[in-house]
Order: C-alpha cells, then structure tokens, then sequence
C-alpha cells in the first residue's frame, strides 16, 4: 500500500517541509516559598502570608511557624509572571522594614 498522496508528481518527503521544532513547555504554575531567618519576626512573616499570599490568619501562622521549624515552607502556586512579582513584592516590603526574609521560586 502507498502513502505517497502527492499525485503522480514525485517525492513527498521532497514536496513537504515538516515543522519539527521543538518547543520549550514552561510549566503553568510553579511553587513560592518562603525561606526561614533568625531575623525576621514572626509577626511580619504573618502579615506577608495574609497580605501578600491572601492566607486567613490561622493559615498564616502554621505556615510561618512551618518556615521556622523546617527552613522552608509553601506559599501557593501561581503562574511564572504571578510568582515573580509576589517575591518580589516580598522583598521589597521586607527590605523597607530591614528584615533580610527571602521569598524563591522553585
Ligand atoms: N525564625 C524567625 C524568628 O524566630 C521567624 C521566621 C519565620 C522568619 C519564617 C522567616 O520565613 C520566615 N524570628
């Protein structure tokens, strides 16, 4: 059996140009974490979980005392864009009041 569907004009592999590029696939949402200090108190790193992340209040301390007892600890998943401009929401709050909390990516 055939698969040549050009008509009697010769060569498909010659006629057709395949489009194989491959393409990166970035994935839709990536994670935000909060990473632990001796520095930053207990009640900003609330506030940031509440204002920043939109966690109701007890959420926000298990997430902070998490962050203290394990170094690190799970904001939310968001979209790259979403992600980059929450961290960097973090630390420039953060900076303004002199407290050194880092925020990544991961
Ligand atoms: N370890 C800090 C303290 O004892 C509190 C803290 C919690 C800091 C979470 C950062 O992401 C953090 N004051």
């Amino acid at each position: 059996m055939s698969t040549d569907r050009s008509g009697s004009h010769g060569d498909v592999a010659d006629a057709v140009k395949v489009d194989d590029t491959i393409r990166v696939r970035r994935p839709s949402k990536v994670k935000v974490l909060l990473l632990n200090d001796d520095y930053t108190t207990m009640e900003f790193v609330v506030y940031v979980l509440e204002t920043v992340f939109n966690k109701p209040p007890a959420e926000a301390v298990q997430i902070m005392m998490k962050v203290h007892n394990e170094g690190r600890g799970l904001c939310g998943y968001y979209s790259h864009q979403v992600a980059e401009a929450k961290v960097a929401t973090v630390h420039a709050e953060a900076r303004s009041q002199g407290f050194p909390l880092r925020c990544v990516i991961e």
